[in-house]
């Protein structure tokens, strides 16, 4: 399998966010696709190819225009008003788009309108290095779009949590949200997202959709991030509606239940009879990691591949999520070694 990677990703690197007061290490640092590259590469997985540039289309066909504006001149925006270049945190005082009459212009009424979080810092280089992980998302649907039985997008930064409209959870673009997008002329697209936090991003992006099925494996939402979204009764709207799969596991989850939830996906995922599949894969679901809290073991984990590799469907895996440094990569191509035929 073919990798997919661009050396942009860098150009977003947080130090520090300032949670309650405190200065805290960000968990989303560049030396995550560092890792993940060296394990693939030690693999020998396959070649590792550059994105090609399809533009803002496949951005804006998930994203809103003026979010979009937003997210590519916040920072210049935002250096202007405090006459100082520097990072962009918003405060999160409570403004949710959706239920204001009037889109406010320019700064500080601008700060947390178009996010629904507060440690996701917008630094000189976020757009550019989010806008190259879309690219590379698309890049490794496109090869599977000609052919490939599956490509692998190293996607960084992360982009679930990224709504139509919001950012939040380390996530700017939706990367696996355009790859699913951009595969749609070739029939029904299934997403299964295996990142331990629920992909609110997507969902959100697809909940109308019924030609996207979106399956979800992920933390109960009534215990940990993203807390208002992953419930097992969000099921889709409108013509969407029985298109949206939310399956919710308690912290401390073994491989049995982990396993049991999966098969439950992997079922209504089959019945769906999608033409393709994108996968958001989060190492954070495996135990050890440094934010996600499952006690899935590596040997759960392969077996989960396994089943998932065994639907036979063309496959774009999606990075998203995994924080420890020291077992992302392993976690990541024993994922990916699954793939090899
Ligand atoms: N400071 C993804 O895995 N809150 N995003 C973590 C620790 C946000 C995770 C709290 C977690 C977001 C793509
Ligand atoms: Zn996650």
């Amino acid at each position: 399998m073919d990798t997919v990677f661009s050396e942009r990703h860098r150009l977003h690197a947080p130090d520090g966010v300032r949670v309650d007061g405190e200065l805290l290490a960000h968990a989303e640092v560049p030396e995550r696709a560092d890792a993940i590259l060296a394990s693939v590469v030690k693999a020998r997985l396959g070649a590792i190819i550059p994105p090609i540039d399809h533009g803002l289309l496949p951005i804006r066909a998930v994203h809103a225009a003026d979010y979009v504006d937003y997210l590519r001149t916040a920072y210049t925006q935002y250096a202007a008003y405090r006459g100082t270049p520097g990072p962009l945190l918003a405060d999160r005082t409570g403004v949710d788009p959706r239920r204001l009459p009037h889109r406010p212009d320019g700064f500080p009424a601008l700060r947390d309108y178009y996010t629904y979080d507060y440690e996701d810092p917008i630094l000189a280089g976020t757009w550019e290095a989010a806008y190259w992980s879309v690219q590379v998302a698309v890049t490794a649907a496109s090869l599977v779009q000609g052919g490939a039985r599956s490509a692998y997008a190293l996607c960084r930064p992360p982009g679930h949590h990224a709504t139509s409209d919001q950012y939040g959870g380390f996530c700017y673009l939706n990367n696996a949200a355009a790859a699913a997008r951009s595969l749609l002329d070739g029939g029904p697209v299934a997403i299964l997202d295996l990142d331990y936090h629920h992909g609110n991003g997507t969902q959100e992006i697809f909940y109308a959709d019924p030609s996207t099925l979106y399956v979800s494996l992920h933390a109960d939402p009534a215990q940990d991030y993203p807390y208002y979204w992953g419930y097992a009764d969000e099921t889709g709207t409108g013509r969407g509606l029985g298109t949206n799969l939310n399956l919710p596991l308690p912290l401390g989850c073994r491989d049995a239940e982990y396993l049991a939830a999966l098969y439950r996906g992997l079922e209504a995922l089959a019945a769906f009879k999608p033409a393709s599949l994108v996968v958001s894969l989060g190492a954070d679901a495996v135990a050890g990691d440094l934010i996600g809290k499952f006690d899935l073991s590596l040997a759960g984990w392969a077996q989960a591949a396994q089943r998932v590799a065994n639907l036979g469907l063309p496959t774009v895996i999606v990075q998203e999520g995994g924080y420890d440094l020291a077992s992302l990569g392993t976690s990541v191509i024993t994922f990916l070694g699954e793939f090899r035929v």
